[in-house]
């Protein structure tokens, strides 16, 4: 068995874990999970939440995206992608915001939901327009979560505003377009993507054309 296991569908979030892997660079196996097996007694086995992406690296399981990415930073440090001391203030920071506040404005939005004024204080990222204003600002006047470094938390905040303005769920901002940019044009990120394409279309065959 490989140290590295990775389980993924690569119509999922396991996107963003394949980036890391392969920003990372080190040998890793690939477990397809389809959809109908996410809650089978073996995979729940893996993840109690029957959801992708996971991977299991020397027997140990880890979830979670954020996590995953921080994770895998941390135990190859010779990829350059952990922050030095200097950065981990930013690194955390805008990594937990992005698992956080940003995950859950973006999805209850998507859900047309929305909190209301009265009860914004209830709510970890407040209302939507905030937290679109202070990633917008963010991105305004670096080009990495750590300032000029690109690190593992690009791979998950990045992916969270390109996954999300590609289905139209942010706003277009000219921040998020040059950062989007700057993280597409990586080959870790070009090959990433070609990987899970060709994946995709293996699990999901174009339908036979009628004669
Ligand atoms: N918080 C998790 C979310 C994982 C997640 O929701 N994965 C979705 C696919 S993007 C999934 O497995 N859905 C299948 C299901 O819930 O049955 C993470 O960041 O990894």
């Amino acid at each position: 068995m490989a140290d590295l296991i990775f389980y993924t569908n690569p119509q999922s979030r396991g996107r963003i874990v394949r980036w890391m892997l392969e920003e990372v660079g080190q040998p890793y196996e690939t477990e397809i999970i389809a959809y109908d097996r996410l809650k089978s007694p073996e995979y729940l086995a893996v993840n109690p939440m029957g959801k992708v992406p996971a991977i299991k690296h020397r027997g140990h399981v880890v979830t979670e995206c954020a996590a995953i990415c921080a994770y895998l930073a941390d135990v190859f440090p010779q990829a350059g992608l952990a922050p030095r001391d200097d950065e981990k203030a930013d690194y955390y920071r805008w990594l937990f915001y992005a698992a956080g506040p940003v995950e859950a404005a973006v999805s209850n939005k998507a859900m047309g939901w929305e909190p209301t004024p009265e009860r914004e204080r209830m709510f970890g990222y407040g209302n939507f327009d905030k937290v679109v204003a202070v990633l917008d600002e963010l991105f305004s006047f670096r080009d990495y979560v750590c300032g000029d470094r690109f690190t593992a938390a690009d791979v998950y905040v990045g992916s969270h505003i390109m996954f999300a303005r590609q289905f139209d769920l942010l706003p277009e901002r000219a921040s998020f377009n040059r950062y989007s940019d700057r993280l597409r044009a990586r080959n870790a990120h070009k090959r990433a993507t070609e990987i899970d394409n060709q994946a995709q279309a293996v699990s999901q065959p174009a339908a036979p054309q009628p004669a």
